[in-house]
Formats: structure tokens, sequence, C-alpha cells
């Protein structure tokens, strides 16, 4: 196994922050808590993560490479995205086979040796699964295309054009949304259906035998011993069956923001009773873009459809705390009352990440841009402590722990065809000239380096205990001491304007967070918390201070109350 230095020490056990306590040391009802529930996620892009070969795209030997340094951090699981063979028409997530691993990124061995290494040093491993579509290079698609004839034809959505040529329906693919969703196949001169790239063909579930064949592709991995999926796009597995036109007052919108059809939470139940036929919890998060929270909540079905969902609207919300306060509420009112489990992710690797996105919020709002440039790093330390201490599985993308923004990258050097190239920006891993990404024979990393990498690098960041990434590291140690922020319940507390006041609890364990989400002090005194113990502030390595009641600029705090 390849471990850099010494074994990192137990994870969560910090100085001055009391060791792990295990949920069920703690309630006394017993119950028996799933992993995923009580887990800190972090999702890898290997193409960005670390490159052990040197020609310039990252690999699965180069995360087995920096296993310890995440388990270091004490994330608890990885979700890897797309490393299966594939064109990268959309970087992996045009799978052309779903059980094997794409040379660019080493082979079923390596992917066995990463698994096993990860699960050495407690962490669990996550893998995407790409439902919705396939590459067109599939030899399913090839079959199905080559003839209208093909026993495969149905296993894609083929259409007649409408009567005066154009496509069949008025749905827009998503990244250009000026495209529709259908292409025409000249030679067997019918339309077929891609909610993302033409290089992306819909697969048709209501076709039994790719049913089977996806299920069997979920069967590959748990065999294998993976330890759930992250399922892209999931709520596009069912279709209208008429597929009718998109409403008017939706045009613009890509059809896959859209679809949302009952069908779909059957073929989740049938994947939800497959999954969970293995022993060991193995689990689904499923990629629900569906842009309200209600409608995401459906898809946890009665406890039998997904385990997880993503939720997006936090992941859009600006730094203001009236948004973020209804983006709780929404979680509280839809996927509470279930009795199901929400999860938080401020960024990922479609969107540009959040300490970009509050910049630009603030300079769209004004903020001077010496401000602004002071405000950022604060904000992104703050909201480090919201993500880690709500109430929910969060889920942390590779580098946010290093505080990075986006890359600027120039049209010239952009691959992506959704234009989401910034946030995919490879990861400064060192001090050096090559950041850690040493290439052979004059070639280059696939995508520039992340912005500041002098400083905001792994190895730089981990001699400096006031840097953001020791911050994430005890945020992530705390809340694994304290079952109330992992575990326990949620309750706002009347807090003034421009912060947000909840406490957690879970029978003896409570902690209360404070967050400032204004540029200025504000005094918290009402709240009757002076003197509390400071377990964690968002810009302050000293724990055990006492709150004084004045919250900082764009601070966070963790009070043990
Ligand atoms: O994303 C689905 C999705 O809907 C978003 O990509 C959204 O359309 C996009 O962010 C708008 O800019 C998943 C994957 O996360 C993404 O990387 C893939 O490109 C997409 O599915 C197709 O597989």
């Amino acid at each position: 196994m390849v471990v850099h230095g010494p074994l990192p020490p137990p994870r969560h056990s910090l100085a001055g922050i009391p060791g792990p306590k295990s949920a069920g040391e703690t309630l006394l009802s017993g119950a028996h808590i799933p992993w995923w529930k009580e887990a800190v996620f972090y999702q890898i892009y290997p193409r960005s993560f670390a490159d052990s070969d040197g020609d310039g795209v990252g690999d699965l030997a180069g995360i087995r490479a920096h296993l310890s340094d995440l388990a270091w951090l004490g994330v608890d699981a990885l979700w890897i995205s797309p490393f299966f063979r594939s064109p990268m028409a959309d970087f992996g997530y045009d799978v052309s086979d779903f059980c094997d691993v794409d040379p660019l990124f080493g082979d079923l061995a390596e992917f066995d040796a990463l698994v096993a290494d990860a699960h050495l040093l407690g962490m669990k491993v996550v893998i995407d699964w790409v439902p919705n579509h396939t590459s067109d290079q599939h030899p399913w698609f090839v079959d199905a295309a080559s003839s209208r004839e093909s026993s495969r034809r149905h296993w894609y959505v083929w259409r007649d054009a409408a009567p005066d040529g154009s496509p069949p329906n008025n749905w827009v693919a998503a990244f250009d949304l000026t495209a529709p969703a259908w292409t025409l196949h000249e030679s067997t001169d019918q339309w077929y259906l891609h909610l993302f790239e033409a290089a992306q063909p819909d697969l048709n579930w209501d076709e039994p035998a790719v049913v089977e064949a996806m299920h069997d592709t979920l069967r590959f991995w748990l065999d294998r011993g993976v330890d759930g999926f992250r399922a892209d796009v999931v709520h596009g597995i069912g279709k209208h069956p008429a597929l009718p036109d998109d409403p008017p007052e939706v045009a613009g919108i890509p059809h896959c923001a859209l679809n949302d059809e009952p069908i779909t939470h059957e073929r989740l139940r049938a994947i939800r009773t497959l999954i969970d036929s293995y022993p060991g919890e193995r689990m689904m998060v499923g990629e629900v873009f569906l842009l309200s929270t209600e409608a995401v909540a459906t898809y946890y079905g009665n406890d039998d459809e997904l385990h997880l969902a993503f939720n997006f609207p936090p992941l859009f919300a600006p730094w203001l705390a009236s948004r973020w306060a209804e983006c709780i509420e929404d979680a509280r009112r839809s996927i509470d009352p279930r009795g199901a489990w929400p999860t938080w992710v401020l960024s990922n690797h479609d969107n540009p990440r959040h300490r970009t996105r509050y910049d630009r919020g603030a300079a769209r709002a004004g903020e001077e841009p010496a401000t602004a440039a002071r405000r950022s790093e604060p904000r992104a330390r703050a909201a480090a402590v919201l993500l880690l201490t709500l109430r929910g599985t969060p889920f942390i993308f590779q580098g946010d722990e290093l505080g990075l923004a986006d890359a600027d990258i120039p049209e010239d050097v952009r691959v992506d065809p959704g234009g989401r190239d910034g946030c995919r920006a490879v990861l400064p891993w060192d001090g050096s000239k090559d950041h850690g990404w040493p290439m052979r024979d004059g070639m280059t990393t696939w995508l520039p380096s992340a912005p500041e990498a002098d400083s905001r690098n792994r190895v730089t960041q981990r001699g400096r205990p006031d840097s953001i990434l020791h911050l994430y590291r005890r945020a992530i140690a705390i809340r694994r001491a304290c079952p109330a922020l992992a575990l326990g319940s949620y309750d706002p507390l009347a807090s003034p304007e421009g912060t947000l006041a909840f406490r957690r609890q879970l029978e003896s364990s409570a902690c209360t967070v404070l967050v400032n989400f204004t540029g200025d002090p504000v005094e918290m005194a009402s709240l009757g918390l002076v003197g509390a113990t400071v377990l964690l502030a968002s810009d302050d390595t000293a724990p055990a201070e006492r709150f004084s009641g004045l919250l900082g600029p764009d601070q966070a705090v963790v009070l043990s109350t």
C-alpha cells in the first residue's frame, strides 16, 4: 500500500478536542445509525486530483498515493467522479464501458487497490454511476444506431421528425441552451434523445433489457466492494411516455432540470432493493437536478428510494443570511417530515466554487474590490463551518479545504462543453514550481493549476495551523466529537439581521452555531451566550476561549452550550 510519510493519527482526535464518540455510545435508544448519516464526504474529480504518471491527467494511482492526506483531513467517505472507459466528450460522464477503468486512469487492479487502501484507512468509497445516458461510442449505442431493426434499437429513445422536419419535441439540451435535446441520425433517418451532449444518447429505461443491464453494472461494482454510488442525473431515468413539449413558460430551461416523472420512483425502488440486498450498508446518493427542495425530497420515497439526494438550492445561494435561512427551512419542511436525511453541498465539479460565487455575488451587489478581497477568505472559512455544522451529510469538493477559487481559464484553453473548467483546475499539492504535477516529455496538465497555488497547496497549508485546511480538519474533528453536530436536532434561534443562529442537540450533547454573513461585527449578546466555551471559530486557531458576545465580520463560531 502506498502511504507517504507516517500513518496519520487516529482520525478526529486533535489536541484540545474531545476524542471521538460513536453515536451508538451516546444514543440511549441504541438506534443504529447508518454510516452515511454521520459521514463527511469528499468529492474527488480524478482528472484534476493527482497524477501518478506525468501525462497531465490525474489518475487512480494519484488518488491512492494521497489517501493518507484525506485520512489526515478526517473525511469518512470519498465520492470519486467517473473513471470508466470514455471518449471524454464530457470528461467521463459519457461512458463507453460501465465495467472497466479507462486506461487514462489505470485499470481494475488499481481500483481494487485503491478501495482496499481506503478501507484500511477507515474511508468508504462511493463511485459515480451514470444511468441516464451512455457515450455514443458505447457498443450498445453503436448497435442501436446500426439499423432500425437492431435488437438494441429500443435501448435508446428514437423518434421520427415532427411533420415540419424539426426535432420531435421542443426539449432543450444542457450546456448550449439553444440546442435541441435531439440529433438526427442520418443513416436511419430518426432523431435520438440526449438531455446532454449529442455524444451522450439517453438510455430508454422503459426497455426491460436496459434495466437489467444497468442493474448488472451496479452489481459489478458492488461485488468489487464499493460502498455506494453517486447516481448522475438520476431523476432522468423515467421520461413521460408521450415526450410532450415543455411548456412555454419554462422555455430555455434545459429539460434535465425539469424532468420529474412518477415512473422514476418505481425504478428507484427497484434499485434500492438491489443495493440493500448487499451486506455492509451500501448506499446511493442521487443527483436530482431539480431546483426545488420539495421536488428533490420526493426522491427519498418512503425510505425506499435514494438513501440521500443532493439538494442544489444551497449550492446556488449567495452569501446572505436570509437566503440560507430559506434553504434550511425548505429542507426542514420537505425532507425532515419524511424521516429522510438532508445533504449539504457548497461546490462541485459543475459549478463555480463557492468562494468564487460569493466574491462575484458581492461584486454584483456593489462591494468595493478591496473589501471583496479582504472578505473573500473569511467568507470561505465561515461557509466551511456552516457546511460542517448543519443537520445533514456534508459534501466537500476537492480543493475547498484549501480555500481555492476558480481558475480564470482563457477561452483558447477551455475544454468543457459546459464551460465548467474553472472549478476543475488541477489541485496544487505543494509549493514547488509544478505544484506536485511533474510532467513528462514537455507535456502540460489538462487544465491550468488552481489560483494562488504557491500558498493554497496542501504542504504549505499543513505547515500553518491558521490555514483554512486546518480549520476544515478541526471542524470535521469537532463534528465527530460532538454527536449533536453530526446527528442532533436543529433549532433555529432568533438572531440579528445578517446572521444565523441555531442550536444542535442530541441528548446531553449540545452546541450552538452562530454565523455572521455580513462584513461588519454584530452584537449577539441578546442570545444569552456570553461566556460560553468557543469550540471552534472560523478565524481563529485557539479553541476553549469564552464567547464575548460579539461576532466578527464573516465569522462563524461553534459554542458548547
Ligand atoms: O450533471 C447534471 C446537470 O444537470 C448539471 O451538469 C448541469 O446541467 C450543469 O451543471 C449546468 O452547467 C451531471 C454531472 O455532474 C455533469 O458533470 C455531467 O456533465 C452531466 O451530469 C451529464 O452526465
